[in-house]
């Protein structure tokens, strides 16, 4: 009976407020019919892509114990999927969660939340982008955006990067380990007079890149990278192949932005996720997805 509905073990932080990690991630899989079990890494007031004085507490002693329980409990999961991580120690903790539970699971997904447009979050430090080069290793799947991509490889920032160039990122980072590289919020040039942007997919296993563009929106809200991979992994564990659950994991990701952007609607509080949940339960038509060349 434990089969009936799918389980994502989910080690993320709680952020109270602006639609970050859990507070995303719950609901987008709770609708598309998985279950979440969380693994709390850090609690926050807010996320901190916004609101100063934030409070934080480090979840990393008690993380311990709470898996402990699920060990002696022999809990199995059919995905196992962490992001933003409280402190560079519980890269470990996630390595040996990975270990304990992983084989039983169909998916090992490591989202390394650490920064974007360039910079890292605030509570990140050198220190994570270093471990987190280790776990990345444990991965099928990783989902960093461009911003992460080039701190795990210790690469320079800069916008204007070509196909050819970020496919050898992706590349790189898959011999680190990941069968699959997913990589967001690829900065595209100007096509004509409409500005696109896109994720980039490698599968090393298949020798072959996949992308899907859209149009870029000026405007940045936390939690859209949360929300991305959710739907990702929803649409894979529903039996989607990989360039329909990036298609559709671009299309609700733009839906949301839209449906924010629309308000002139404070980009900190996130974006307007319960006025799009419903998109998550209609057939999607996929119309965008492309195959590049090698
Ligand atoms: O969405 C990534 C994220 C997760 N958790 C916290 C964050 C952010 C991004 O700003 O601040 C606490």
């Amino acid at each position: 009976m434990t089969h009936l509905v799918k389980k994502v073990a989910a080690i993320h932080d709680l952020s109270g407020y602006g639609r970050a990690s859990l507070t995303t991630i719950i609901p987008i899989l709770s609708n598309m019919k998985i279950q979440v079990c969380p693994v709390p890494t850090a609690i926050l007031s807010t996320h901190t892509g916004g609101y100063e004085g934030y409070s934080f507490m480090d979840l990393t002693d008690y993380m311990q114990k709470h898996i402990e329980h699920w060990k002696k409990l022999n809990l199995e999961f059919d995905c196992i999927y962490s992001g933003f991580l409280g402190s560079s120690k519980q890269v470990e903790i996630v390595e040996d969660f990975v270990d304990f539970f992983g084989e039983k699971a169909q998916l090992v997904v490591v989202d390394p939340v650490m920064g974007d447009d360039g910079k890292l979050y605030e509570t990140m430090s050198e220190e994570m982008v270093k471990e987190m080069r280790k776990l990345i290793q444990k991965a099928d799947i990783i989902t960093p955006n461009y911003t992460e991509v080039v701190y795990l490889l210790g690469k320079e920032y800069h916008k204007n990067i070509g196909l050819e160039e970020i496919k050898k990122y992706l590349v790189e980072l898959s011999t680190m380990g990941p069968k699959i590289v997913i990589a967001t919020s690829i900065p595209e040039n100007e096509n004509h007079d409409k500005k696109t942007t896109s994720v980039l997919a490698y599968d090393r296993e298949n020798n072959v890149f996949w992308r899907v563009s859209c149009k870029y929106i000026p405007a940045s809200y936390p939690g859209t990278g949360d929300a991305y991979a959710s739907v990702l992994i929803g649409s894979l564990l529903q039996g989607d192949s990989l360039p329909v659950a990036m298609e559709r994991g671009v299309q609700f990701v733009s839906q949301c932005i839209m449906s924010s952007y629309g308000f002139n609607y404070p980009t900190r509080e996130g974006v307007l996720l319960e006025r799009a949940l419903d998109l998550l339960k209609i057939p999607t038509v996929v119309t965008e997805y492309e195959k590049i060349p090698r």
